[in-house]
């Protein structure tokens, strides 16, 4: 009953004191005033690039979180929010899904994915576009009364799902169209890219000595870049833009998309002109887009699919830790406490992980998590983030695909469902714990294998084992769970 009164009386007064103040201002105090009153809201950035496993997690996560309390299915025998200190004392209660009644945006399509993860043993399909999920979880009640009274029941927590390609336009915002022309245009020059890139250099620089462009020859030209930036991405190879070029999201067709490099000394004027007017465009709308959704977030887990990358060699490495450095500059960290926090939102805990570390043995996930230690001081070389967040690392799986056993000699094996459905012992070998990586003996070292999910017995509910989720959502969300 107080807490009701207080709720209304916390929203009036915030929709009172907003309509003078203006919209923005009012809205952050409405926000507050619900802080204050009983319904604490946290928005968890889940960063990682195309294919990082950003879908599966938040699927999972979702997943376990709804169904704490259904029993552990045969042959798993650590739940998979063990670790999240909420769940181990025995005070998880199931969250709730909650539906966005207004339907005032895109919903992440929860049963989808679980149906197709949980019940039929697939992966999701890439993400296309923005959507969002809303959890209520309940949060442990205080003893003392007055605690109790101004303390918030549940916590609504916000996740966003997006394609991870997008990640790559963070950069742009800081960049002027000359600037980013030199740069692009160079790394299109870099050995691992030439080839992808040569259709492209040899009809711009035909361009260039005929010194004029047609609006025809300008279409081609941005087909052109298009078509290289798709062979970029199947590469594996991240640092693409505009990215809205491979995955447009509400930005289809958009006349804007059409630019593409056009450096100095082409001496293209005009064409530089006319492109450099689509990329401020472009750059608007992203800073305003992704600003809108990425800038205001509590908490971050930022997914490294380093695994692959290690596979994919020296310059898929080099492109991962580029694009997140310029990434993570978009971004706003800081632990702030008390009455301002909520003026100006920052993220306070980031945990950086290493995905699908169950492609590993037990021993060899120490190894990974090590090496992410050390990649970290390559991302983030003058402590930038972590003198500002509580920064973690660590490795992880958030579906355990395998399970790492050992023999009768004392040689750990995985054992897991193959894409072909084969099951037999496998040994995926070692993986570096420090830079810099002998890219020589790498591929003899480490042999990975790609694993289905697995299928026991096709129930939606069922719970599927993690590897150090319960960990992680501790490190985000032990201040709004205690
Ligand atoms: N073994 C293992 N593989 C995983 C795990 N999570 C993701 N994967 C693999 O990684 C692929 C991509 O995962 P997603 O969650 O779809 O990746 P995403 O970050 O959402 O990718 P986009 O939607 O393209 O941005 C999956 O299809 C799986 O093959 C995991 O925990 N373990
Ligand atoms: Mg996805």
């Amino acid at each position: 009953m107080v807490k009701r009164y207080l709720k209304s009386a916390g929203k009036q007064l915030g929709s009172k004191i907003g309509k003078q103040l203006g919209k923005k201002v009012g809205q952050k105090l409405i926000r507050q005033a619900e802080n204050l009153n009983l319904q604490k809201r946290h928005r968890m950035g889940v960063t990682g690039f195309s294919r990082a496993g950003k879908t599966v997690l938040i699927t999972q996560m979702t997943h376990s979180l709804l169904r704490v309390d259904e029993p552990l299915p045969e042959g798993v025998s650590r739940h998979p929010l063990s670790g999240l200190d909420l769940f181990d004392a025995g005070l998880l209660k199931p969250a709730r899904l909650k539906e966005d009644q207004l339907a005032r945006r895109s919903q992440f399509d929860f049963f989808r994915h679980r149906d197709s993860l949980m019940g039929q043993g697939r992966w999701p399909e890439p993400t296309r576009d923005l959507t969002w999920l809303e959890l209520e979880i309940k949060r442990p009640q205080k003893p003392q009364a007055l605690q109790q009274l101004v303390s918030a029941d549940n916590l609504q927590l916000e996740i966003m799902d997006y394609p991870g390609e997008w990640l790559a336009d963070l950069a742009l915002p800081e960049q002027s169209f000359r600037q980013w022309s030199e740069s692009a245009w160079e790394l299109a020059q870099q050995p691992h890219r030439r080839k992808l890139s040569e259709p492209f250099c040899q009809l711009i620089s035909e361009a260039a000595e005929q010194q004029q462009v047609s609006d025809a020859l300008e279409r081609k030209l941005a087909d052109a870049w298009k078509d290289y930036l798709t062979a970029a991405r199947a590469e594996g190879y991240v640092l693409n833009q505009p990215s809205r070029v491979l995955v447009p999201g509400q930005m289809q067709n958009y006349a804007m998309l059409g630019f593409f490099p056009v450096p100095d000394h082409l001496q293209l004027p005009k064409l530089q002109n006319s492109m450099a007017r689509l990329f401020d465009a472009y750059k608007q709308e992203i800073e305003s887009y992704l600003g809108r959704h990425f800038r205001h977030l509590d908490s971050q887990i930022i997914l490294v699919d380093l695994l692959t990358a290690l596979e994919q060699g020296e310059a898929a490495l080099n492109e991962l830790q580029q694009a997140m450095q310029a990434a993570l500059r978009f971004f706003r960290y800081g632990n702030q406490k008390g009455m301002f926090q909520w003026l100006n939102r920052k993220i306070g805990r980031v945990v950086f992980a290493a995905t699908k570390a169950d492609q590993l043995v037990l021993s060899e996930r120490i190894r990974l998590e090590k090496l992410l230690g050390a990649l970290l001081n390559e991302i983030d070389p003058g402590n930038d983030v972590r003198a500002r967040a509580d920064v973690r690392y660590r490795a992880i799986a958030a579906l355990e695909t395998t399970r790492s056993l050992v023999d009768d000699h004392g040689q750990e094996y995985l054992l897991g469902r193959e894409t072909d459905g084969r099951q037999q012992p496998y040994y995926s070998g070692r993986v570096p714990e420090a830079l810099p990586i002998d890219w020589q003996t790498l591929p003899e070292q480490l042999q990975l294998k790609r694993w289905s999910p697995p299928v026991r017995i096709a129930n939606v509910n069922q719970l599927l084992p993690a590897y150090q989720l319960g960990r992680v959502l501790n490190d985000l969300l032990k201040d709004d769970l205690s």
